[in-house]
């Protein structure tokens, strides 16, 4: 039995807030200039300090999942934090635990049907003849993905779900008169905590997620003269599942029923205890003061088409443990501290203080929705959507996926899957503007591979050449269409992805990452469309068949479609040109370019979302998909295409300021796009806006927050807290343009503040800020060199900039 000697309980956090008075009493010269720069260091030091801490707080804990648990993750792993005091109940994720694919049903062939791009013809021809009816029926029959069945909602056999892994519940022999009780995520450290005290013993918790260890780590202490006992227990869901105990580790490995993945999760136990027993799959540890849980993961699934299995998960489960010094626990804690803090503390921002942080966060979440002010709860969503990155998104693991890295259930909403018509790619907005290009790096990588797949999707439906993937997908190479229409066909999914890859590069200026993967997937996604397109009555290149995502019947050219077509067309040209490549393929795709169906202004005055000028003025649909060439596109910009501009306002005026958790929120990006800072902000206070119960269930228009900040579709959603947080980014900073503009869209509610780190393409971190309403300050740090342009209001100014250099400019854009 391990005994961990690391004296009497000191609760490290608040060794770290309290500054020592100890320094103050030396006189020496020379020590006194050291003491002098020391102080400057410190009161530096001091300035982050003084930054404070972002933390959510609560004064109960949690009884629902979705609603009120709290979220840790380290990339590959997630867990929720209830918070519980008799039992503690920690759920947990591992991000490939996934039903589907292969091992469900031998058929699987990732929802490909062969030659089903013979039909193609027959459909264009009933399109052509006006026979909307006939050519979706035959589409819908024909240009379907294939799956085994449907069975209920939200599950899709062979298409398969993300899973939860397994529920951790720690029990503490206390008595139930709990007093003092707090629970909290502190954001800055990416540490949660729960404190209460019962007849005057303390009881303390520590929860974080390591990404340099991979592993979650759960610590529980007290102060109490004889210690606590403590009884632990795992379980789960699945069936097949075997609880053990074998050198200090609690495991539970189990088979998926559905298609036989296997699985595994060790947790190492440190404590203090007099004895530790297992027993009837429970673990038992007595008169404890420190009990420390290292709690890893792993399933034999991998990222490799066409099997996506055979990962040695139990090696790398006990190198990761054997990694694991349990008597090192502070440095463990200072490591994660350190690796996540380097990526957080990059950005900060204010937007004024109300004086709220005395009140719990659900407190502020109530008075907000009810029209209270509070600029720095907005500021804490804003942070809270780049933590949910960091925690979600790390090199190696795979991407976030609609619900990140957290989900309790094996049926959960949309299979948490890789929704890729909007959901996927809003998750992923923050990550290169709010300085976290690395969270990226799981997407680009899970973009190249899911170029196999897609392009035997593309040869199948489309007989097309580069590769698709639509609506839906999973981590077993479903690229096919849907399995109904029309929310099913989108096979705009991979060039739409192709604006991340450029995006990625546009800000990292990574050229070797452009050369070597970004441009031969970009090129691949273009490819498809130049197969794709066919010449209409007029010569100009259409999408038909094609659906809008999820709005509307069968069209001859969705304008999403055709936007997505232009942006890669586009990005691929200024790709080509600057690899020095593909001369022949580039002057194709501008032959092709200026050959798309121009976007046009309908008998409204709206930006048509399809050929035919059929949009409804009264639709308040959620997907508003023909705006993509506002945002994230760059085809619509007020000050170079004013009428497409106001069209595309006159749309969004009629399809209103309500949605889903992420229509909302791109909406927020929208606005922010249109220089109207005052409307997006309205539109941010409606996406903060507390959802009360999680009964709420899905609807067009009941978006908004839990009392955990996490975002609901309803139900919870990922995409709607990063879709804010990149909206908030954009009204303060937009390079789209080729210029940096400064405060484009700045509300009135935030008259006074500051945001530091933020990136612009180019590779520039930007730092504003800005006092009554008008720009004060700016830093430029030039990280690449190269042409600067900026622009606050109608002032331009160009400057060229080393790699390295700084930049600071007053108000007026002169250099000071
Ligand atoms: C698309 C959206 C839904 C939902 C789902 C995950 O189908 O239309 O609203 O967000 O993705």
């Amino acid at each position: 039995m391990r005994k961990n000697k690391e004296g009497p309980i000191e609760f490290p956090n608040d060794k770290n807030n309290n500054l020592n008075p100890k320094h103050m009493k030396y006189r020496n010269p020379i020590f006194t200039t050291g003491f002098i720069i020391s102080i400057l260091l410190f009161i530096n030091a001091g300035r982050a300090q003084t930054r404070g801490k972002d933390i959510l707080w609560y004064d109960k804990p949690a009884k629902s999942w979705m609603a009120e648990a709290l979220p840790i993750g380290n990339g590959y792993m997630g867990a929720m934090i209830y918070g519980l005091v008799e039992e503690e109940h920690i759920q947990f994720n591992e991000e490939s635990l996934w039903t589907g694919g292969k091992g469900e049903w031998d058929e699987y062939k990732g929802g490909n049907r062969e030659q089903a791009y013979k039909y193609l013809p027959k459909i264009r021809q009933l399109l052509d003849e006006g026979d909307f009816k006939g050519a979706h029926e035959l589409a819908n029959r024909e240009l379907t993905g294939i799956i085994k069945s449907v069975k209920g909602e939200h599950i899709w056999e062979g298409f398969g779900a993300f899973q939860t892994f397994g529920d951790l519940y720690v029990k503490a022999a206390h008595g139930d008169e709990i007093k003092d009780y707090r629970r909290d995520l502190n954001i800055s450290d990416a540490m949660a905590s729960v404190k209460y005290k019962v007849h005057n013993v303390e009881y303390k918790r520590e929860y974080f997620a390591s990404y340099p260890k991979r592993v979650l780590v759960f610590r529980f202490q007290n102060n109490s003269f004889n210690g606590t006992d403590y009884e632990i227990r795992l379980e789960s869901i699945h069936r097949n599942v075997t609880i053990s105990f074998e050198n200090d580790q609690l495991v539970m490995a189990g088979k998926l029923e559905n298609n036989g993945m296997e699985f595994e999760s060790r947790i190492l136990i440190d404590s203090d205890g007099s004895e530790i027993s297992f027993s009837n799959g429970k673990l038992h540890v007595k008169s404890a003061k420190t009990l420390t849980l290292y709690l890893t993961a792993a399933t034999d699934y991998q990222n490799v088409y066409p099997n996506y299995k055979g990962r040695d998960y139990k090696k790398l489960n006990h190198k990761t443990i054997a990694s694991i010094d349990p008597k090192k626990y502070s440095e463990i804690y200072k490591e994660h501290q350190k690796d996540y803090s380097a990526l957080y503390s990059r950005v900060y921002i204010n937007l004024g203080e109300q004086g709220n942080n005395h009140k719990s966060t659900l407190e502020r979440l109530k008075a907000y929705s009810d029209g209270a002010k509070d600029p720095s709860l907005e500021a804490l969503y804003f942070q809270y959507g780049r933590y949910l990155m960091i925690s979600s998104s790390r090199p190696g693991s795979l991407p976030a996926n609609l619900q990140g890295k957290w989900n309790n259930l094996t049926a959960p909403a949309w299979a948490s899957d890789y929704h890729a018509n909007i959901n996927i790619q809003m998750i992923y907005w923050p990550a290169e503007i709010t300085n976290l290009s690395e969270c990226a790096e799981p997407l680009m990588d899970y973009i190249d591979k899911l170029r196999e797949p897609g392009r035997k999707s593309a040869k199948d439906f489309f007989n097309a050449r580069g590769w698709i993937v639509n609506t839906a997908n999973n981590i077993f190479g479903y690229n096919a269409p849907g399995w109904e229409f029309p929310w099913g066909f989108f096979p705009g999914g991979a060039a739409w992805y192709g604006r991340h890859i450029w995006d990625h590069y546009e800000y990292t200026g990574d050229i070797e990452f452009l050369r070597k993967i970004g441009y031969p997937i970009m090129k691949e996604s273009a490819l498809f469309w130049l197969d794709y397109l066919t010449e209409d009555e007029n010569g100009f290149l259409i999408s038909s068949p094609s659906y809008s995502p999820e709005h509307g019947g069968i069209s001859t050219g969705a304008y999403m479609d055709i936007q997505i077509a232009w942006d890669i067309f586009t990005n691929c040209i200024k790709a080509s040109e600057l690899l020095g490549e593909d001369e022949l393929f580039k002057n194709e795709l501008i032959i092709a370019k200026n050959k798309l169906l121009p976007l046009q202004i309908g008998n409204w005055g709206q930006l048509q979302e399809w050929k035919e000028d059929v949009d409804n003025p009264n639709s308040k649909h959620r997907h508003v998909s023909h705006l993509y060439a506002l945002y994230p596109g760059d085809q619509i910009m007020p000050l170079e295409t004013p009428d497409l501009a106001k069209a595309a306002k006159i749309t969004l005026d009629a399809r209103g300021d309500d949605g889903t958790g992420w229509s909302i929120a791109w909406k927020i990006n929208f606005w922010a796009r249109l220089f109207d800072g005052n409307h997006a902000y309205k539109l941010l206070r409606r996406a903060m806006k507390w959802i009360v119960t999680e009964e709420e269930i899905y609807d067009e228009g009941v978006g908004g927050v839990y009392s955990n900040f996490l975002s609901g579709h309803p139900p919870f959603q990922l995409d709607g807290n990063m879709g804010t947080t990149a909206g908030i980014a954009e009204m303060l900073l937009q390079t789209h343009t080729n210029q940096i503009h400064i405060l484009p869209a700045l509300p009135d509610a935030w008259a006074n503040g500051e945001i530091m780190g933020l990136k612009a393409r180019g590779g520039f971190e930007v730092d504003i800020e800005w006092t009554a309403g008008k720009l004060k300050k700016i830093i430029i740090k030039s990280v690449k060199g190269g042409e600067c342009r900026l622009r606050y209001n109608d002032k331009e100014i160009h400057i060229s900039s080393k790699a390295g250099e700084i930049i600071r400019l007053n108000g007026e854009l002169d250099i000071i």
